[in-house]
């Protein structure tokens, strides 16, 4: 870690393609604006920042990597759909297609192998997920008003979920390194107190712009937590809806164990980031809060939670 412990002496604040630079690269990540990325979803979200264009009536889900973002996106394709597609209906299209497909990303698959140009196709309303940090993202999606759906979760089960997730492909990914990156803040869209405080922050000023939720306390409530989203995305349930238990439809499609069961996710391999082909099955690993506990040392979970407690300080976000 000698070498990582030079961060900030290694600022150099070289410029890049005119206004855009790389402060720093450690290991397999480089930090752009602020933000830790791998060079090639560097190079897409400079695409995006370039390129996209964004509609005033667009909702962009954003996350955290390992958040709970398949779930944000299936109950937000659910809610948003579902005078077309009922949640009991047995052509549902949760039940042949995968969550993480229903809802494009901006920055993947890369956008130097698939052209951004493709969320031009997608009709108005546009549904669309990002795990681009709030300052990173283009001018044009808080200039025209978009709506923005912010997931955030405990540190502690994303560390534990993005290194599972990520030693699927990189088999000497020790949890011990992923602890140490991780609290340095090193790991995809990193760190994660920079990434959940710049929504927080945009949620407190402008609550009707940012609707910032948890998933600890989405799991402990989830009808009361979906009717919220539907709210907030202007599509409420209505009384007759409420009383025929429609939420409750809506819920229990997207669970955990519902979604895990059916098999387009549960079987087969798909490439959705650009050369990286993942199990469909690796998006559903427990879907618990508190797993951490079976992976971390006490020491570790201590000295991660102290550490986002420090970066979190005053600014009332705690998890
Ligand atoms: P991404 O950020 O890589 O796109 P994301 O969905 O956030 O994916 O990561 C998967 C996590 O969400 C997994 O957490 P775990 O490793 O702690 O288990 C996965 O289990 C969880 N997840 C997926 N679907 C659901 C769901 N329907 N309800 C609750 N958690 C879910």
């Amino acid at each position: 870690m000698a070498e990582e412990a030079q961060s900030e002496s290694n600022r150099s604040g070289a410029t890049e393609e005119g206004e855009s630079h790389v402060a720093e690269a450690r290991g397999v990540y480089v930090m752009y604006q602020g933000c830790w990325l791998r060079p090639r979803a560097m190079q897409s979200v400079k695409l995006v920042q370039q390129h996209f264009k964004a509609r005033p009536d667009d909702t962009l889900l954003a996350t955290f990597p390992k958040c709970g973002t398949t779930w944000l996106k299936a109950l937000a394709f659910t809610v948003t759909n579902r005078l077309d597609h009922a949640a009991t209906s047995d052509t549902h299209p949760l039940l042949t297609r995968h969550p993480q497909d229903l809802v494009p990303f901006l920055e993947m698959p890369y956008r130097q192998l698939h052209p951004i140009a493709d969320l031009e196709k997608l009709a108005s309303p546009r549904l669309l997920a990002t795990h681009i940090p709030i300052t990173l993202l283009p001018p044009c999606v808080p200039n025209l008003g978009c709506r923005v759906v912010y997931l955030f979760r405990d540190p502690k089960d994303v560390l534990v979920s993005l290194w599972q997730f990520i030693s699927k492909v990189r088999t000497e990914y020790t949890i011990d390194r992923a602890f140490d990156s991780f609290s340095e803040g090193m790991s995809p869209y990193g760190p994660i107190w920079e990434h959940s405080l710049g929504f927080w922050k945009k949620s407190m000023a402008e609550s009707d712009t940012v609707l910032f939720l948890r998933y600890d306390e989405m799991m402990a409530e989830p009808v009361k937590h979906v009717k919220m989203l539907a709210r907030f995305l202007r599509v409420p349930f209505t009384e007759q809806e409420v009383s025929r238990g429609v939420v409750e439809d809506v819920v229990h499609l997207c669970s955990f164990d519902k979604l895990r069961s059916i098999p387009v996710n549960s079987t087969g391999v798909t490439d959705r980031i650009g050369g990286v082909p993942m199990e469909n099955s690796s998006y559903f690993r427990t879907g618990k809060v508190g797993d951490w506990a079976n992976h971390l040392t006490e020491e570790m979970a201590n000295k991660l939670d102290a550490i986002v407690e420090e970066k979190l300080r005053g600014s009332g976000l705690i998890f």
